[in-house]
């Protein structure tokens, strides 16, 4: 008797017509035949889908061209569907479900013919973790496969693993004809199921990152108690070897790739990666937070990466362990065969191909590497991967931190009164908007908890579920903000970043720790300057004040602004933000 998993991939297989059927198996020798394929067969465009990169330098590199339309998330196409749309909520798309399967399956009908389905089965999430879920995704494109080997743990036993269950994420992914048109990611969330057509780009085709890890996972956190979030999780290690465990939410190019695997300046102190991107979180039997990242590898933005941003992430993409590494958009060096992009160590070199392949010349003013182009590498690479990382049962949270871009108004750190007030800090973030996802860059977005992109339900029933999770716990986290993008009257950052970032993440450890005091401000609490290590750093006295000022003129219009946004949620905003809102006001007034 077929098994639920059979039979699905048999249904969806007789509506897209494949020509031929592969079920993976995730072991390295398929991952080798899949980049031939990518080579020699499969084509994008009449193009190869991989070129080998230079393999002395970048051992087991491979460069990707995606369509030159199909370069970033498109959350206009990006929809949620459920029966009613209040619980999509004005933060989604939506559309009836009915209608949704039905368009689908038109654009869906025979379009895999002349190409191969590959079956993937993985976790999300070490597979003897009690949080870890598995996923099928079938998809007809072997970058899709290939970087689903890279970012999550795939394996042949996970089939097994479901047996005869239905319990299983499913995810349908195809190219289709890449047309925008024809471009839908769909969400069924009571039915575990991502739809996703038109689109080889990552966060649209890699279905168990934002579609699975956030956008479904987020409402079944909803329903069974836990939280799935855009948080980097790392461990900080003090000079006594004490780590204290730490997520960060921030929404897409703030820094949270460089924030994960953090050079610290500071002699004694070493950051532990776990991941960049997405945590789950469940509330242990001991009172406190576990988190695990249910992904096991990077897709970081490929521009700005340098020795000197992140050497880490230089380290870990020559490492060459686990194999292969990809680069998708980038420009390449044709001399030496080797990726490059803006901001890499080192000259701009003479003989470049932008990253659709064309020759470039630095006169053209346009950028050589797509602002997104990315890397898809195994967090195996990582020289700072924490030991705990394949912990099943994770890592216990000690601080949770919101961080967003932004030039004006946000301090550079600032610490919540209690959890209510922290959950009310990250609905009220906001961040200017970057390359990640297609619409007009540098422009304010409220983006509560860096998930407005990612909550799969209505976000005034999220803060309600936040708040509830705080109940829960009987040592919580305590709760920060954080803005390394405060700029002068010149519009240069005041705050170095990067590497020095672990000055803030001390000040964060030590209040963690009640090893410092604070300042009490309306907006929260404020390190006092001398408990800052700021050693080695030369700010003038004038822009460290704006670090920690609270411009009570600035902050009414910001707090209109805010109203606006909760305002839009209506009735199911829950009244603990409004007090914490109308607190921060009469606070204002004062
Ligand atoms: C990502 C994103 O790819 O947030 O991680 O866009
Ligand atoms: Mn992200």
């Amino acid at each position: 008797m077929a098994t639920a998993v059979e039979k699905w991939v048999e249904e969806q297989a007789k509506l897209t017509k494949p020509d031929k059927i592969y079920w993976c198996d995730g072991s390295a020798e398929e991952a080798e035949r899949l980049i031939e394929v990518g080579m020699h067969q499969e084509k994008i465009d009449n193009e190869p889908v991989f070129y080998p990169l230079n393999h002395n330098f970048w051992p087991g590199a491979y460069l990707h061209r995606s369509h030159s339309t199909d370069v970033a998330r498109t959350e206009h196409l990006t929809y949620v569907c459920y029966l009613d749309k209040e619980t999509a909520g004005p933060n989604n798309n939506w559309m009836d479900p009915h209608k949704a399967k039905e368009l689908l399956t038109r654009l869906s009908d025979g379009c895999m013919r002349g190409r191969t389905m590959y079956v993937l089965s993985y976790m999300m999430g070490h597979p003897q973790s009690p949080y870890a879920k598995a996923c099928i995704q079938l998809t007809d494109s072997c970058y899709v496969a290939v970087s689903m080997r890279i970012m999550t743990r795939m394996h042949k036993d996970v089939v097994k693993k479901i047996g005869n269950s239905d319990n299983f994420l499913k995810g349908f992914h195809s190219i289709g004809d890449l047309h925008p048109d024809r471009r839908f990611i769909m969400h069924f969330p009571n039915e575990h199921f991502v739809w996703s057509i038109g689109s080889g780009y990552g966060g649209n085709a890699l279905l168990g990152k934002k579609c699975f890890s956030l956008r479904i996972a987020s409402w079944l956190g909803f329903n069974e108690g836990w939280l799935a979030e855009h948080m980097v999780i790392v461990g900080i290690e003090d000079p006594s070897g004490n780590v204290t465990y730490v997520a960060a939410a921030m929404p897409s190019a703030c820094g949270k790739t460089n924030l994960a695997m953090l050079a610290s300046v500071l002699p004694g102190y070493k950051v532990w990666t776990l991941g960049d991107d997405i945590a789950w979180l469940n509330a242990g039997e001991d009172g406190r937070l576990y988190a695990i990242n249910p992904e096991a590898g990077f897709f970081g933005v490929a521009p700005g990466t340098s020795l000197k941003t992140n050497p880490n992430m230089m380290r870990t993409l020559k490492s060459g362990f686990f194999s292969p590494t990809l680069f998708t958009n980038t420009a390449l060096n044709k001399d030496v065969n080797e990726p490059w992009w803006e901001g890499l160590d080192g000259d701009v070199p003479k003989n470049l191909l932008d990253w659709e392949g064309n020759n470039w010349d630095i006169s053209c003013g346009k950028k050589a590497a797509h602002p997104n182009s990315r890397f898809t590498v195994s967090l195996y690479n990582c020289p700072t991967l924490s030991r705990d990382f394949d912990n099943p049962k994770g890592v216990p949270i000690s601080a949770i931190i919101f961080g967003g871009r932004r030039t004006h108004l946000i301090p550079l750190v600032t610490e919540a009164f209690n959890w209510q007030n922290g959950v009310f800090l990250g609905a009220r973030g906001g961040s200017e908007t970057t390359a990640a996802a297609t619409h007009k860059e540098g422009v304010l977005r409220r983006d509560p908890m860096a998930m407005l992109p990612f909550c799969g339900y209505n976000m005034g029933n999220y803060f309600k579920h936040w708040l509830n999770m705080g109940k829960k716990l009987s040592l919580p986290p305590k709760i920060f903000s954080v803005n390394w993008f405060r700029a002068d009257a010149e519009g240069k950052f005041i705050w170095p970043g990067f590497s020095d970032n672990i000055r803030v993440l001390k000040w964060i450890v030590d209040r963690v720790n009640n090893r410092v005091g604070a300042q009490k401000t309306p907006i929260g609490f404020m390190p006092h300057l001398k408990d800052l290590n700021l050693e080695g750093l030369n700010i003038p006295e004038n822009d460290l004040r704006k670090l920690t000022e609270v411009d009570v003129g600035e902050w009414h219009g910001e707090i209109k602004e805010i109203k606006d946004f909760l305002d839009k949620f209506g009735r199911n905003m829950p009244d603990e933000i409004w007090q914490e809102y109308n607190a921060l006001a009469a606070h204002l007034k004062e």
